[in-house]
């Protein structure tokens, strides 16, 4: 049997559903504070470790409860990241960023 990890970056205000939903659907996961490089704002990573056949479930678990947001990026950032005008402006931050990779060894010492 194979193992994936799902990588999954969400919004904070979505996570704690997004956790309900998946450990009420019987996962384990893991939930990590983590900030976006481009916005500089937390943002959470959640690490789920499943067999290969469950995670097409487990990301519409995680879809069910992800909500994409629009977000005002200071001036600041803005401008360093390239706006002419240094001015607010808005990002549409999606409902949940998603990796999935193999997992070669997975081992509960
Ligand atoms: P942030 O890097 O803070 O990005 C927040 C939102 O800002 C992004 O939403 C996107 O709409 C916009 N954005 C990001 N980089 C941009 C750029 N260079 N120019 C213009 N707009 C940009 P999402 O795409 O939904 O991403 C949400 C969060 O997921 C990201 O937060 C980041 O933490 C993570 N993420 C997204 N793509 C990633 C990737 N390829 N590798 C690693 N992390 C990623």
């Amino acid at each position: 049997m194979s193992m994936k990890l799902i990588i999954a970056i969400v919004h904070s205000d979505d996570a704690q559903a997004v956790l309900s939903e998946i450990s009420m659907a019987g996962y384990s996961a893991t939930k990590l504070s983590t900030t976006g490089g481009f916005m500089r704002a937390g943002n959470t990573t959640l690490l789920i470790g499943v067999e290969q056949e469950q995670v097409d479930e487990v990301i519409a678990l995680i879809g069910k409860r992800a909500h994409s947001h629009k977000q005002v990026v200071s001036g600041a950032v803005g401008k360093s990241e390239g706006s002419v005008s240094g001015l607010p402006f808005e990002v549409k931050v999606g409902g949940a960023t998603v990796f999935v990779v193999d997992v070669e060894k997975f081992v509960k010492l």
